[in-house]
């Protein structure tokens, strides 16, 4: 395949990571993709967009039914956000190790989370970043948003 195809870059395991609309807002999306390939994993892809709330009920199906749902429709459709498929050795794990625990008031310094995270009481959890839990969730995501890598 052509290097300009990004099919023929990727190696290994992939994950969904989401720069979310307060760290786009608060201009951390360079710091973030620093930290991500500052640990050696690879950008497979990239796009800047304000996600509709069919591409979220597909992407958080497990959480469409919790009380806090409103609360993150509200606050992922706020603006802009930056969708990657970052890929390399472990990198699921490997992601949620960057971005730390769910709650930016009690991530472990260090992350993403605990470093950059300004959550005060607001309805959704404003966490900054998302990455997949899994293998399986990674595929899964990928395919919602960007169908044309799969
Ligand atoms: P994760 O993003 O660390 O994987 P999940 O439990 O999958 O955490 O939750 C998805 C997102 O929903 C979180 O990142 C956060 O923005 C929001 N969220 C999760 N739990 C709560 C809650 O209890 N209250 C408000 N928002 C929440």
């Amino acid at each position: 395949q052509p290097q300009d195809r990004p099919q023929a870059r990727s190696t290994g395991e992939r994950v969904l990571v989401l720069i979310k609309p307060d760290a786009v807002q608060r201009r951390l999306t360079g710091e973030i993709l620093r930290r991500i390939e500052a640990k050696g994993y690879e950008l497979v892809a990239l796009r800047v967009l304000t996600p509709d709330a069919a591409t979220l009920a597909a992407h958080y199906a497990e959480h469409v039914t919790k009380p806090f749902y409103p609360g993150v429709v509200d606050y992922m459709t706020s603006g802009p956000v930056v969708a990657a498929v970052v890929a390399g050795q472990r990198v699921v794990e490997g992601v949620r190790s960057l971005m730390g625990a769910t709650d930016p008031t009690t991530a472990a310094p260090g992350t993403i989370r605990g470093d950059l995270g300004r959550d005060w009481g607001t309805s959704a959890i404003q966490n900054l970043v998302h990455g997949s839990d899994s293998a399986e969730s990674a595929a899964r995501e990928i395919a919602i948003w960007f169908p044309e890598l799969t």
